[in-house]
């Protein structure tokens, strides 16, 4: 099954799917380890990786990439943040052919204009019109080549002030042009607003929230509104790496060596395994094995004094030191 059809499946089953923001293949991995449903590819946290301001300063390449090696690490669906697509409804067309084409799941994409700025930032804003948004769903939806693929649309219209009724006739219209969800996005520290929107939603579109700002709605809360069937915890990660390492950092300055930190770290050993070093090591002690039968049976076939052919000798180089030069196998 494809990671999309996983997505979909995900939404067809009960219960609420939560999906963390990662900035790259090993937080992807840990997100997917801890027991989350799956990855959630925010701009936020991408953008801090690199230490430029979530404003459209990285492109659509940048942000691909990522989510290439997110989506190399996990099993998990990854869903992108795709900030408002990159452009108008033409940059929506390629953005979607080609996350699509790399095996993302889904991307959700907002009514800001370009540049953008990120929602929680305190700043006048205003929205792209309707129309625009819903030219670039349009476009967005004719692009995918696969069923499962998913857009949502996020409704921004809360974070820029213009208020439920608003939102509403946005996100309405937003899945009139063929949304698969729509994400309800809110700065304000209680959840009442969004709790409004969720109850006036009649459409049979599931609804996905980002509780950052609002974190009293925890899972249980958000149970009792069937309607909400997607959470995004989108930026905890990169902030725990913030804070860790400084943690670390400052402790080897101010001890003036590693001896304390040391035995508090993940071993060196742990990395190898996260990284799947000694998987590699097995595969190539296993490949390595069977090209030397390979050799064995056709010095046996021939009976005689045989040099390893040159390819072989190379195959050794490439796989390490456990066969560096070229032998003469003596065989009877
Ligand atoms: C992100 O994680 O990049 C998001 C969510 O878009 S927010 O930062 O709340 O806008
Ligand atoms: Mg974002």
């Amino acid at each position: 099954m494809t990671k999309a059809g996983r997505l979909r499946e995900l939404f067809n089953r009960p219960g609420i799917i939560r999906i963390v923001g990662a900035h790259n293949g090993l937080t992807a991995m840990l997100v997917e380890e801890a027991g989350f449903e799956g990855i959630w590819a925010s701009s936020l946290e991408v953008s801090s990786s690199h230490l430029v301001p979530d404003a459209n300063i990285l492109t659509m390449r940048d942000y691909l990439n990522t989510a290439i090696e997110m989506n190399d690490a996990v099993s998990v669906p990854v869903v992108v943040d795709v900030d408002q697509g990159y452009g108008n409804c033409n940059n929506v067309t390629r953005m979607v052919r080609k996350f699509e084409a790399a095996g993302i799941a889904g991307v959700v994409m907002e009514d800001n204009p370009f540049p953008k700025q990120n929602s929680l930032l305190e700043r006048k804003r205003e929205l792209v019109s309707i129309e625009e948004f819903v030219g670039k769903i349009i476009a967005g939806k004719r692009a995918q080549q696969t069923r499962d693929f998913m857009l949502f649309a996020r409704v921004e219209a809360l974070i820029a002030g213009y208020g439920i009724r608003e939102a509403l006739r946005r996100a309405r219209a937003y899945v009139k042009a063929g949304a698969d969800g729509i994400l309800i996005h809110s700065k304000r520290r209680d959840p009442s607003e969004v709790i409004e929107f969720v109850d006036a939603w009649n459409e049979n579109v599931p609804l996905v929230i980002v509780p950052t700002k609002y974190p009293s709605l925890t899972e249980v809360r958000v149970k009792t509104f069937p309607k909400i069937k997607m959470v995004i915890y989108a930026n905890h990660v990169i902030r725990t790496v913030v804070g860790a390492v400084r943690q670390t950092l400052r402790e080897m300055s101010e001890t003036g060596g590693i001896e304390t930190i040391s035995p508090k770290l993940v071993t060196v050993n742990q990395l190898f395994d996260l990284q799947g070093t000694f998987k590699m090591t097995r595969e190539e002690e296993m490949i390595l094995s069977k090209a030397e039968e390979i050799v064995r049976s056709i010095d046996a076939e021939r009976g005689q004094l045989a040099v390893l052919p040159s390819y072989i000798a190379g195959a050794d180089l490439a796989l390490g030191a456990r066969a560096q030069t070229p032998r003469v196998l003596f065989d009877g």
